[in-house]
């Protein structure tokens, strides 16, 4: 029996490392498919990664630029054309396999399905990105395992807004002290931490290693194999040699009787 009933999952940079070799190539082809000339190379999207949502980010790339469309042009649907062909280049590239979970992530789920904690995500990506993802996982009807799959625009405020969690919460009937949630990002992190979600796991990523992630309990490089062991930068793993339920069972305790675990 152990004292947390869910796990809250992030999707990109937390499920799977999607954001460098996936989103960002896709959006690339999207702009050359309509003949633009933009190019989102890697340390260009490291820096527009700081705003949240695929459509946002690329106003905010043309607000950086100085980029206008011209007078009368509708810049609703130019972004909303761009990131519909984005997000078809990106289900493309999940359909051949192209980006798999990270480390103990599938083994975590396993664990979790075993011992009837819930499951759930919270994300600001396209609902379908998430589906393609689970679905190429290699594990069969993995989505089913999920009891909320929260995603993209089914909120007003996208993260750091801490809305996406707040959905999750209500739609699993829960209080955010009954839950875990794991992220990569300072934006994810604050998400989680102003719903309430003290008890916050941190699996960090080349784009994310070194940001603010506030109070976070747990930062680690990844959640790790019993074979090879996640390396930690905050918290500890209670003896145990990768993230599995024994030690989040311990931060759990460890977060409600710091009067952290707020409902
Ligand atoms: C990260 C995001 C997403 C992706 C792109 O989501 O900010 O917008 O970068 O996906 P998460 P879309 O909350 O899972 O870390 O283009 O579909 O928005
Ligand atoms: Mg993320």
């Amino acid at each position: 029996m152990y004292g947390f009933k869910a796990l809250i999952f992030d999707v990109d940079g937390t499920v799977a490392d999607t954001e460098r070799d996936g989103h960002r190539p896709a959006f690339n082809a999207a702009f050359a498919e309509v003949g633009l000339d933009w190019h989102w190379d890697p340390a260009l999207y490291g820096e527009l990664l700081a705003v949240a949502g695929g459509k946002e980010r690329i106003r905010y790339f043309m607000m950086r630029e100085g980029i206008r469309l011209d007078p009368g042009a509708d810049e609703d649907a130019f972004v909303a054309d761009l990131h519909r062909r984005k997000t078809r280049h990106y289900l493309a590239m999940l359909s051949q396999g192209a980006i798999p979970l990270r480390p103990g992530v599938l083994r975590l789920w396993r664990e979790a399905r075993a011992a009837g904690i819930r499951l759930a995500i919270a994300t600001t990506t396209t609902p379908e990105n998430v589906v393609a993802l689970l679905a190429h996982a290699g594990e069969p009807s993995l989505a089913d395992w999920f009891d909320v799959i929260a995603a993209g625009d089914s909120v007003p405020a996208k993260k750091p807004a801490p809305d996406i969690y707040h959905l999750v919460l209500e739609q699993l009937g829960l209080e955010a002290s009954d839950c875990i949630a794991f992220e990569d990002s300072d934006n994810g992190a604050r998400a989680a931490l102003d719903a309430g979600l003290s008890c916050l796991v941190i699996t960090t990523n080349a784009y994310t290693a070194g940001q603010d992630f506030g109070a976070a309990p747990l930062i680690l490089d990844q959640l790790g194999e019993p074979s090879s062991p996640p390396r930690l930068a905050v918290g500890d793993l209670a003896g145990r040699d990768c993230v599995d339920l024994q030690a989040l069972e311990r931060l759990h305790h460890q977060v409600t009787a710091a009067g952290g675990a707020s409902s």
